[in-house]
């Protein structure tokens, strides 16, 4: 009887433990044709050689960014030309920022080289990297991200090259073993690539001076982070994220128009997604295609939007309906938090996921997350109807609707005119942007929200340039022309009045020194999330042109 009752208990274990033991990878079928493609659109870099122009010397100033000004001294012909050993010590400024790989040529001068030399060499992105000590190191992420490398050189002549692709425009070098032989440095060159070759016209002549500076740093930007995929940052970290990913390719839409990178990397986090389908936040080129095993609530959903732009540039309804399936999944986000009075579980939301919308210390996100579910169902159920397939999600209008609705009754305050969740009060940019950017509210609303905000104490201001992108975007939505021409002048503006030739991760006007790491010089200076001017100054041309 006991071995009966055994049995019967084991099978009844067997039987419930089936549907796990046959849950497979949700998109088995498709994986390997989606990392095939991904292979076969990828885009390929270019080279081009690029020589220094001169050194400097970087100097405190404190009115100057992070208190560090470059100043030019001699051409770089004045230094190839005498012994290092007079110098020791140099700082090389390329004039522009680059991403590549870094040579220089060593040769004896009169006497034989018999000892090996050796360098320190500092590579930054901005002066501030060059003069500030690294060590010790007080940052978030990894201390070897920051440029800073020891190279001994044997013999010499020679010439060597750095192993790790950099990205720069300024080079300390210190000597630090001094040889007793002279010697001399030359033809220093950087190998810089890149995937973008495209180059958009020029715009008309009637633009001013500012809004065409702004646009081609904006387009440096872009440039600097197309490489085999569209990288955040060529210095940091090297990778695609959906969310960078979403921004760069509605600017490569108005620029380089280069759509086979775009193309590739919707592949590819298709093919690196997880295997109950929803899509990694962020993957890997490098060394070879893997994924990261980070999972970002909003930027999964953003690569739905991502999706419908790619469609609407190209008309390439063959990848978008190859991705259709991706896109329908990652809807299982907002069909799992929503509840029945039409508000996401934000709490809930919050234990089992990365919800990100910027680098702010203390935002408080229920109210973005509720907009920008509105956002996805509603750019997802566009492109359904792109491919005939609305039937599949014919339910996303009324879930829409219940959402909106729930959103003013919850969040709406009738007498300031501005969002803000029960559970905490906090006045944000973002909730205001993703109310408006999801349509909660009506063009008057929302310039009154908007207006509302500049004369609100203790509002929580965005940290970064990716939420500054949707605010200058919630402005043009609602109409606030002039307010989003002058918030992009003095934002992007305020950027290169600070000296920056690639526009930057984190940019606070009122802190130069503002980083989500704990240390300025692993901010990455080159970076995608903040390449949009761009894409605004050429897809809105009578506000911006
Ligand atoms: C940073 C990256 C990237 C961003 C993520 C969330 O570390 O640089 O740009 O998408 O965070």
């Amino acid at each position: 009887m006991i071995t009966v009752k055994r049995t019967v208990l084991t099978l009844t274990l067997l039987v419930s433990l089936i549907p796990t033991l046959i849950a497979q990878d949700f998109y088995a079928a498709q994986r390997k044709d989606w990392l095939l493609k991904a292979e076969q659109n990828k885009p390929k870099l270019q080279s081009a050689i690029k020589k220094p122009k001169q050194l400097v010397n970087i100097v405190k100033d404190q009115s100057a960014y992070q208190g560090w000004k470059s100043i030019p001294t001699v051409p770089i012909d004045s230094l190839y030309k005498v012994s290092f050993k007079k110098h020791k010590e140099v700082i090389v400024d390329f004039g522009e920022h680059m991403t590549g790989y870094f040579s220089f040529t060593l040769s004896p001068l009169n006497q034989i080289p018999d000892a090996p030399v050796r360098f320190k060499f500092i590579f930054g992105e901005v002066p501030g990297e060059i003069a500030t000590s690294f060590d010790p190191y007080p940052g978030g992420l990894s201390r070897a991200w920051l440029q800073d490398e020891v190279i001994t050189v044997m013999e010499i002549p020679s010439t060597v090259t750095v192993s790790r692709r950099l990205a720069f425009r300024y080079v300390k070098i210190e000597l630090l073993a001094t040889p007793s032989y002279d010697f001399a440095i030359s033809d220093m060159q950087c190998r810089a690539v890149t995937s973008a070759i495209n180059f958009p016209e020029a715009l008309p002549n009637s633009t001013s001076q500012t809004i065409r500076d702004i646009d081609k740093v904006s387009q440096n930007t872009l440039k600097e982070c197309m490489q085999i995929v569209y990288e955040d940052g060529p210095k940091r970290d090297q990778r695609l994220w959906i969310g960078d990913l979403y921004l760069q390719s509605m600017a490569n839409n108005y620029s380089f128009q280069q759509y086979d990178i775009t193309k590739s990397c919707l592949y590819l986090l298709a093919a690196l997604s997880g295997e109950n389908g929803m899509l990694n936040a962020t993957v890997f080129d490098k060394p070879t295609y893997h994924a990261s095993n980070q999972y970002l609530l909003e930027y999964a959903f953003l690569f739905n939007v991502t999706l419908k732009d790619y469609l609407l540039a190209t008309g390439d309804k063959s990848t978008a309906e190859d991705l259709w399936i991706v896109a329908k999944k990652q809807l299982d986000i907002a069909n799992k938090y929503l509840q029945n009075d039409g508000l996401m579980d934000f709490r809930r939301a919050e234990q089992e996921w990365w919800i990100f919308f910027d680098w702010k210390e203390g935002l408080y996100k229920e109210v973005a997350l509720q907009g920008i579910t509105i956002f996805t169902l509603e750019n997802t159920y566009e492109l359904a109807k792109m491919l005939n397939k609305e039937n599949e999600v014919k339910y996303i209008p009324a879930m829409v609707k219940k959402m909106k609705q729930a959103a003013r009754k919850n969040f709406y305050d009738k007498k300031t005119g501005l969002f803000f969740a029960e559970r905490n009060k906090q006045i944000s940019y973002a909730s205001q942007i993703w109310m408006i950017l999801s349509g909660v509210v009506t063009k008057d609303e929302a310039q009154r929200a908007l207006k509302a905000l500049d004369a609100t104490e203790n509002v929580v201001y965005p940290g970064t340039p990716y939420l500054y992108h949707y605010y200058i975007q919630s402005l043009i939505d609602c109409g606030m022309e002039t307010e989003a021409k002058n918030a992009l002048i003095d934002f992007w503006g305020g950027m290169i009045d600070k000296g920056a030739d690639t526009f930057w991760e984190a940019y606070d006007p009122k802190d130069d020194y503002i980083s989500p790491y704990n240390f300025f010089p692993i901010n990455s200076y080159c970076h995608a999330w903040s390449c949009t001017p761009v894409y605004f100054i050429r897809k809105y041309p009578t506000i911006f042109q």
